[in-house]
């Protein structure tokens, strides 16, 4: 707009901006949009393309004075941020044979799903997870962790963590151990032979998270292979299950839901898309996911992202395993998810 009624107002904006007060009206549009309008891009990243920088890290920075060696995934659209979604962070973690990430704690809860290599573990308070391919592991809010590498090989995994929504919320608490590697005070076993073999315990832990944090692919696998079996496959999401709580059927963190789905041979799904922008790594299999414009050809390893409300469907050719996380679990009990399936309607449903 130009003309006088123009430079009345540019005037009176100016008039505002001492008193930390701007006009609604020239922003409403950006703020409350008819359906997501997100700055989040659907992206990929190839593992056979970044492995070598990844190791390459090995060589300039220790696990102790890194605390954590990882490169961030950082989504094209939110560079600089740390983000690979606008409500998720996301890396990939190196640990050389020998190392140990040095055991601290925060607010921020996290997730492992391993990529590469075997004989590493991650220590959640004083119990360690042995971690091998397609393992998948949870550190809840708070809960001490440390890492090492029992190996002779690197070892590479996918960390998700809830730091973009800790920081809305600005409620970030860490600590460093006193020790290096906590003592590991409980026998490996111990949480699922509490939690995870069809027993509770009378009393509830007092936790929201997941008393089990280890989730091991052998186990995982087996499961979806049977369940691949009977042939009743989602049209979008093939064989899609999430990893739950056992104590409430609840996702296994409070704020990032997380899932493994198979797609059996020749699968071509139907469209979807959903208001959690979804973050996909390959733990078997090649296939294509087309998401929005862009169309990602991915195998083992590969990580890729798909926004908010973006059409999203897969196809394989041969039997694939993808493991997922997302802001569902929030979003859900906020009352805000939403999904759509192909035919798209329209934005309110
Ligand atoms: O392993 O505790 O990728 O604290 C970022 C922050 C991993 C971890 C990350 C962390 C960690």
């Amino acid at each position: 707009m130009t003309g006088p009624t123009a430079a009345r107002r540019n005037d009176y904006y100016r008039r505002l901006d001492p008193h930390a007060m701007a006009p609604l009206w020239e922003v409403l549009g950006d703020l409350v949009t008819p359906s997501p309008a997100s700055r989040c891009r659907p992206a990929c990243w190839r593992y056979a393309e970044i492995r070598s920088l990844l190791l390459e890290s090995g060589d300039l920075i220790s696990a102790r004075e890194a605390e954590r060696r990882v490169l961030v995934l950082e989504n094209p659209g939110l560079r600089g941020e740390s983000r690979i979604t606008t409500s998720l962070y996301a890396g990939l973690q190196l640990i050389l044979p020998g190392e140990i990430a040095p055991a601290h704690r925060h607010t921020q809860a996290a997730l492992r799903f391993v990529v590469e290599g075997e004989g590493a573990y991650t220590a959640v308070d004083g119990e360690k997870a042995v971690m091998r391919e397609g393992d998948f592991i949870i550190t809840p809010s708070g809960t001490w962790h440390d890492h090492g590498n029992e190996s002779d090989r690197p070892v590479v995994w996918l960390d998700g963590l809830d730091i973009p929504i800790v920081s809305l919320f600005d409620a970030s608490f860490a600590e460093r151990h006193p020790d290096e590697a906590q003592a590991h005070s409980r026998p490996s076993g111990e949480t699922v032979a509490r939690y995870g073999s069809g027993l509770l315990p009378l009393e509830s832990p007092s936790g929201r998270a997941s008393p089990i944090f280890s989730f091991p692919y052998a186990k995982t696998r087996d499961a979806l292979d049977r369940l691949g079996k009977n042939g009743t496959a989602d049209a979008c999401h093939g064989i899609r299950m999430k990893y739950a709580n056992p104590v409430d059927g609840g996702y296994a963190l409070p704020t990032i839901a997380t899932f493994i789905q198979l797609f059996p041979r020749g699968f071509a799904g139907a469209l979807h898309r959903s208001t959690d922008a979804t973050v996909f790594c390959v733990a078997e299999g090649e296939g294509r996911t087309v998401a929005g414009e862009e169309t990602f050809a991915w195998g083992p390893r590969d990580t890729f992202v798909v926004p908010s409300w973006c059409p999203r469907r897969h196809e394989v050719e041969e039997e694939a395993v993808l493991f997922s996380f997302s802001d569902r679990a929030v979003q859900e009990s906020l009352g805000l998810w939403r999904e759509e399936r192909e035919p798209f309607g329209g934005t309110w449903t």
